[in-house]
């Protein structure tokens, strides 16, 4: 471990592996703030004050997992449009996820400019997302080459969909990352679909974590319906990428519990079996039968979390609402260059 990296999740037993009660309880609460979050993004949506959703549902056991094993004060995010979980754990509060979707004068990414799902925020070390698909991995690429090249002892997480991985910005980033050994790892967080295309049309292989061998790097794959089996690989990978042996390629086998986004409607190319199946391994059912299996929630923990979680979500949808829209006079503003404008 590099000596500039600060703080690890203190209350993880950085020998076992094993997390403690509160950690585990933490990650259960970054779960379920998450999915309360989309389905008020949903609301906002359908009740026509937000254009557009696009949820994370069903990938948020592995973005809790992942980012847990970040030390999420130092290290650096790119995400993607399901990144709801993700840059909630990297410290972005409800109001400001509303904020972005509502296109809000105060929505921390863009200041209103971006679409939707379009999170970033400089504070926390959350590169902008990228609209086209796969063009942050060479962003992470970039930000793990300035971290190798600095000493600074970051690392750089980024995720994309299965689909993203034919992309040949996929392909470049992960040679150069290999080549460099940068500290950088790629999440894939797989849902068997790119919008309405099956995996088995994307690519010939079964599983996304085949295509590290090509670039020197370990690829791994596992279940995103179990939050610490995630959190075991992603702890490996980080411990690599921060120990100077290079990057990781982390395949998390997710469901998709919606539709591609709020335009589509997947009962259209899904069948009922499949998506019955997907329902039955959400990860936050998942995650909450271990944790009761394991004697670490308890109906009264359960209910103190949800209500501090609604708390949470309706405070965070009251700020969005109520904050002004950006000024039109401003639509052209870092755009062009300005020189005297404000920042
Ligand atoms: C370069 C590029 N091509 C196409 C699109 C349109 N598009 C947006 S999301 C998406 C599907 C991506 O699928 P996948 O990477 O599997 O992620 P998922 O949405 O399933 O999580 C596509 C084709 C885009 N944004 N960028």
């Amino acid at each position: 471990m590099s000596p500039k990296a600060t703080k690890t999740q203190a209350s993880v037993s950085r020998d076992k592996g094993e997390p403690a009660a509160t950690a585990l309880l933490e990650m259960y609460y970054y779960l379920c703030l998450a999915r309360a979050v989309d389905e008020r993004m949903w609301a906002l949506q359908r009740s026509g004050k937000a254009a557009f959703v696009i949820s994370g549902q069903g990938h948020e056991g592995a973005q809790v997992g992942a980012v847990y094993a970040l030390d999420r004060a130092l290290d650096w995010l790119v995400p993607f449009y399901r990144s709801i979980a993700a840059v909630l754990m990297k410290g972005m509060p409800p109001a400001e996820i509303f904020l972005i979707q509502l296109g809000k004068d105060t929505d921390p990414s863009s200041g209103g400019r971006q679409m939707p799902g379009h999170y970033g925020h400089a504070r926390h070390k959350i590169l902008s997302t990228s609209s086209p698909v796969a063009t942050q991995c060479l962003h992470a690429a970039g930000i793990a080459y300035a971290a190798k090249v600095r000493g600074t002892g970051e690392v750089c997480l980024t995720a994309m969909g299965e689909g993203a991985t034919s992309e040949g910005d996929f392909h470049e980033a992960l040679n150069f990352a290999g080549v460099h050994r940068l500290p950088v790892i790629f999440v894939v967080e797989n849902n068997g679909f790119a919008i309405s295309v099956p995996q088995k049309k994307q690519m010939a292989v079964d599983n996304v974590s085949a295509r590290a061998a090509g670039y020197g790097m370990p690829g791994v794959t596992v279940d995103g319906s179990h939050v610490l089996e995630v959190y075991a690989a992603a702890r490996q990978a980080v411990a690599r990428a921060r120990g100077g042996e290079g990057p990781t390629l982390l395949e998390v086998k997710v469901p998709r519990l919606t539709a591609h986004s709020s335009d589509d409607r997947q009962e259209r190319y899904r069948t009922a079996e499949d998506l019955a199946h997907a329902r039955a391994q959400d990860p936050v059912h998942v995650f909450a039968a271990e944790l009761r299996e394991r004697g670490v929630l308890t109906p009264e923990g359960e209910q103190e979390i949800r209500a501090r979680i609604q708390r949470e979500v309706d405070l965070g949808t009251e700020i969005a609402e109520a904050a002004p829209l950006p000024d039109p006079a401003t639509a052209l503003r870092y755009v062009y260059f300005e020189p005297d404008a404000e920042r």
